[in-house]
């Protein structure tokens, strides 16, 4: 039996997908370590550490590295065959970075089993905290880095500067504590860093994950030498390698011998979760487009041409199945729907059952937290119609249909023809969202069994690199789709209408659109 084993290192937790590739039914049911409900002592329960400032989003590796010893040990502990394991590979919540002092090779090649993960591993952290993607606070470096480069940095990087990514983030630090940024040998992403640590060695950085930092060229696929020296002094020794998803990164340390695997299994680079995600589904190849509904909403989709964004919001990252996907990132996903269940006083199950009749066209700009796109530092939602006196019902039927409404006026540019569209991720459990998906884009929408489609994306990609089994091969037994919502044609007339008061709606606030544009 040889079974391939996929982590998933979310905002909200750790969670681990064990599949047999010859027994696609037997899955493993999943594990997973939220940090709220585990690692209470962090003080982190939306997995970062609370900071008065709404932009500034940062949080506790050694949360990450507890999570993981936790992960493994109720893997072992619950009978988990971990010595079956033939291979291994992971996704990680991207532009999160990790700054390690010149110890870190060398803690990671002697990893005492004694002890944990963190105990040994903090001390090599040149900066304590890792500012992660909901982090907000890097407008200064981005309109620095802008000034410089222009708009080379979104036709050569995929994306322009933008606050929540690594090099924004990066140069921050190097202003902010120059002392710590010297005592900084190597910056890692979030995935990278999980690689390092399972193989004992410091790992590269793949396309997929790496093109989210402002700093992969990805028409040469290297890191670009004149922006990164730009964005920091001696950033380009700093970097670790940039390679291809598929790349074999090394052999699992010694020190997981302690939960039942073997040494040496080989463990497959690391990627995004949005790259993950995109294989998970099973859209690794173009024609299938995705809709991640988590903490942040997403829509990715694979892309045959490589092509950006003119608006400045969409990003292009490295497809780990080859070539390059699309991403758009909308930070008020699941967290202006929780501030909306709340304020309505629902429970998720009454919330669930909002349908998208009788019809009413209201609309609202959901910025409940600052969003990404468009680019809204200051939070504030916005209203079209009186908020205070709608019943909740209507409250949230606008909320849903002005997300995806967002959702399609911002995915536009991507211009890759989808037949369908995949949806992931815990609100797309939600029959309502998927009916208002399935129309405002009159598309058909399919799920999946696996809701960890990043975690079974890892997975995916372990038992294709390390394991040599095709793509088309593993989604047929892994992502075929369990449900269709089919769209309704009568719908469409008024989504199209809906669509264009959206984009009136957004034109008109202040800041929003036009501050991207700068
Ligand atoms: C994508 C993004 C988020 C995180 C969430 O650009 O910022 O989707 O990857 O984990």
């Amino acid at each position: 039996m040889a079974l391939y084993l996929g982590i998933d290192l979310s905002t909200q937790g750790v969670k681990a997908e064990l599949i047999d590739p010859e027994n696609p039914a037997a899955g493993s049911g999943g594990f997973a370590v939220g940090f709220g409900a585990d690692l209470p002592q962090y003080g982190a329960p939306e997995g970062f550490v609370p900071d008065p400032d709404p932009l500034v989003r940062a949080a506790d590796p050694a949360m990450w590295l507890d999570a993981f010893d936790l992960l493994f040990a109720r893997m072992r502990d619950a009978g988990a065959p971990l010595g079956e394991v033939a291979g291994i590979s992971g996704s990680a919540q991207q532009h999160a970075t990790v700054c390690l002092r010149e110890c870190f090779p060398r803690v990671l090649g002697s990893l005492d089993p004694g002890k944990t993960l963190a105990e040994q591993l903090v001390p090599c952290l040149s900066r304590r905290f890792s500012p992660i993607w909901m982090d907000r606070s890097t407008a200064r470096e981005c309109r620095e880095l802008e000034a410089r480069f222009g708009d080379r940095l979104r036709r050569e990087t995929g994306s322009p500067a933008v606050e929540r990514f690594a090099g924004p983030q990066i140069r921050k630090f190097a202003k902010e504590a120059p002392e710590a940024y010297r005592d900084t040998a190597a910056i890692h992403l979030a995935s990278s860093f999980f690689c390092s640590v399972l193989c004992g060695a410091p790992s590269p950085v793949d396309y997929g994950d790496g093109a989210g930092m402002n700093l992969l060229n990805l028409r040469t696929l290297g890191w670009d030498g004149e922006i990164a020296a730009f964005t920091a002094p001696g950033l380009p020794g700093r970097l670790p390698r940039a390679v291809p998803s598929a790349t074999i990164a090394g052999g699992l340390s010694g020190y997981f011998e302690k939960y039942g695997f073997r040494a040496g299994t080989p463990v497959a680079v690391w990627s995004g979760d949005n790259p993950g995600s995109l294989i998970g589904v099973g859209a690794g190849e173009p024609g299938i487009a995705v809709v991640s509904l988590g903490t942040s909403d997403t829509f990715f989709a694979a892309m045959r041409s490589f092509h950006t964004d003119p608006d400045g919001y969409g990003h292009v990252f490295g497809d780990p199945a080859g070539g390059f996907m699309s991403l758009i990132c909308f930070s008020n996903g699941s967290l202006a729907r929780e501030a909306v269940r709340k304020e309505c006083g629902l429970s998720y199950e009454a919330f669930d059952r909002v349908t998208p009749v009788p019809e009413s066209e209201h609309l609202l700009l959901p910025y409940f937290v600052p969003e990404s796109t468009p680019l809204v530092l200051e939070p504030g939602a916005e209203y079209g119609f009186d908020w205070a006196s709608a019943p909740a019902e209507e409250r949230v039927r606008a909320l849903l249909e002005s997300q995806i409404l967002s959702m399609r006026l911002h995915s536009a540019w991507q211009n890759e023809a989808f037949r369908r569209i995949r949806v992931t991720g815990g609100a797309s459990k939600s029959a309502a969202l998927r009916r208002i998906i399935a129309d405002v884009f009159q598309s058909e929408v399919e799920t999946i069994a696996v809701s960890n489609s990043a975690g079974l994306g890892a997975a995916l990609r372990a038992a294709n690199a390390i394991g040599g089994i095709p793509f088309d091969m593993l989604y047929g037994r892994f992502c075929a789709p369990v449900s269709v919502t089919r769209p309704d044609p009568a719908r469409k007339a008024r989504y199209d209408r809906m669509l264009e008061a959206y984009r009136q709606l957004e034109a008109g606030r202040s800041g929003t659109a036009a501050a991207r544009l700068r």
